[in-house]
C-alpha cells in the first residue's frame, strides 16, 4: 500500500475515534459524596464550571461549594432557577450554596448572564447511579 494512503487512512481513523470519544465518551461528572444527612459537591469556576455535570439525590439537603478562581464579571453570580438559588461568588473563595433538591430531573445552573452553563441531575432515591450510567451511555 502507498505510504501516503496509509498515513491518510490512519489519520481518518484517529480523527473518527476522537469524534466518537467527544460525543460518546464519559462526560466529566461529579456524584455527590454522601455525608451524614447532607450531600456535598465542589465546583471550580474558571472560564466555566468544572465539573459541569452534577448528580444529586432527591430529598437530601445539598451543598455545592463553588470556588471561583477568577475575577471575570461573568462568573460573579451563580443561579439555579429551578431551586430559587442566586448567589454571589466572591473571587478566590469557596462559597457554599445550599438548597434542597426536592424534585427529580435535569436542571440548569448558569452564571448570572447564562454564559457559563452546567447541568444538575437530581435522581430519585430508587434510581441507582448504575442505572443512570447504563441508560445514558
Ligand atoms: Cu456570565
Amino acid at each position: 500500500m502507498d505510504t501516503r494512503i496509509l498515513v491518510a487512512s490512519s489519520s481518518i481513523i484517529a480523527y473518527s475515534a476522537l469524534v466518537w470519544w467527544y460525543f460518546f465518551g464519559p462526560r466529566r461528572r461529579a456524584l455527590a459524596a454522601a455525608g451524614e444527612g447532607m450531600q456535598e459537591l465542589s465546583v471550580t469556576v474558571k472560564g466555566g464550571y468544572s465539573p459541569s455535570l452534577l448528580v444529586l439525590r432527591k430529598g437530601v439537603p445539598a451543598r455545592i461549594n463553588f470556588t471561583r478562581n477568577e475575577t471575570s464579571d461573568c462568573s460573579e453570580f451563580v443561579v439555579i432557577p429551578d431551586f430559587n438559588v442566586s448567589r454571589k461568588l466572591p473571587a478566590f473563595e469557596a462559597t457554599p450554596v445550599e438548597f434542597m433538591p426536592d424534585r427529580a430531573g435535569e436542571f440548569r445552573f448558569t452564571c448570572g448572564m447564562g454564559m457559563y452553563q452546567g447541568t444538575l441531575i437530581v435522581e430519585d432515591e430508587q434510581v441507582g447511579v448504575n442505572n443512570y450510567e447504563h441508560s445514558h451511555h
